[in-house]
């Protein structure tokens, strides 16, 4: 079997020092002199400059050449994120992925029962997003930390079975309740790939990783045990042994958590991350910038921003961010 690990050499021993470690040092959990700011899908529909881009190429394809929201928010964002999806994972795995615009993710021909995953394997290379990840770490030109980052098993698993979003995800749950051990083979197989991938990111030049389990509330707290955190915790301990990243060997296996606006991160001795009603930059600019208080320690919108937000609103997020760090410090 391929491996999904590329052993390929990139210009990876060159990289240009890094200017802004204010989100690795936030992340870390050491004090700093303001909370990081950056947005998730940060690159995406809302930006005039990305829509141009997709009018003339298909999704995978932009993922292929990678572009930069940085230029328009120059010195405000102390984070980018590689331009990819977490998809690429399933697409890897030999499964057809469209992004159908205006409607997000399709897969014409989902995994409906277990008889499906019989012509499963990593028959694609990722090798193009690690590629990505070291001409980006370059480009960057260490003006801030690159994350690398993946989908999460149950997360990617819910889109593959479903064949795209939804609302109930009722497919996806019943696959887990009416072929339990096929979904405990896939989550595995899934864990795998997901743990070489990340690798395969760190190696090309990814500072931090994000690993998205974005339908973990879809899962009560018994399914979540069973199908969501093992899987996690195996990816994470499996990156660690692979790659003795030192601060993914810790005891909390993940330094951060990142979390929407309709839960609480109170009490955690972990690092918070977002927590912020993306919709919030739907309001006026001033009343955006008094919605801020209290940041989370990284501060980041519960969840991506819209096609409909508007630029200019995100401009006045980042600079309240770092006027109101800057309050808190006087
Ligand atoms: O700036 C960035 O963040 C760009 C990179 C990025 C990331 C980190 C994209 C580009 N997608 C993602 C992660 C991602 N993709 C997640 C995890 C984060 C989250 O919870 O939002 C998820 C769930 C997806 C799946 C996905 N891909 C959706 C959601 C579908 C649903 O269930 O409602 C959509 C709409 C996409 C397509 C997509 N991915 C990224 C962009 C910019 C877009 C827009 C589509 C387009 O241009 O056609």
């Amino acid at each position: 079997m391929p491996e999904a690990v590329s052993t390929t050499n990139f210009d990876t021993d060159s990289f240009p020092q890094l200017k802004n470690d204010l989100y690795l040092r936030a992340a870390r959990g050491e004090a700093t002199e303001r909370a990081p700011v950056w947005c998730m899908r940060q690159a995406g529909r809302y930006l005039p400059e990305f829509r141009a881009i997709r009018v003339e190429n298909e999704f995978f394809n932009v993922c292929r050449t990678p572009v930069q929201p940085l230029r328009r928010y120059a010195g405000l964002l102390d984070a980018a994120i590689i331009f990819s999806d977490i998809l690429v994972i399933p697409q890897a795995m030999g499964m057809e992925v469209q992004m159908v615009p205006g409607k997000g993710p399709h897969f014409p021909s989902p995994l409906r029962s277990p008889a499906d995953m019989a012509d499963f394997s990593v028959d694609r290379s990722l090798d193009y997003v690690y590629k990505a990840i070291t001409n980006t770490r370059h480009a960057l030109q260490g003006q801030c930390p690159l994350l690398g980052f993946v989908g999460a098993p149950w997360t990617l698993m819910a889109y593959m079975v479903e064949g795209g979003g939804s609302k109930t995800f009722a497919l996806a749950k019943s696959f887990l309740l009416q072929h339990r051990e096929s979904a405990h083979e896939l989550l595995g197989r899934l864990a795998d790939v997901a743990a070489r991938f990340l690798v395969g990111q760190v190696r090309a030049g990814a500072q931090a990783l994000q690993v998205f389990e974005s339908w973990a509330g879809e899962l009560g707290p018994q399914d979540f045990d069973e199908f969501s955190l093992p899987y996690l915790e195996a990816d994470c301990l499996r990156m660690a042994r692979t790659y003795a990243i030192e601060a993914l060997a810790a005891e909390t296996l993940f330094d951060v958590i990142s979390l929407d606006w309709t839960r609480s991160g109170g009490g955690r001795s972990v690092v918070l991350q977002g927590n912020l009603d993306p919709t919030v930059l739907f309001a006026e600019p001033e009343r955006c910038a008094a919605s801020l208080a209290p940041p989370a320690t990284i501060a980041n919108l519960g969840h991506g921003m819209m096609p409909t937000h508007d630029p200019n609103h995100l401009q006045v997020f980042l600079e309240a961010v770092h006027e109101s760090s800057q309050a808190l410090r006087n």
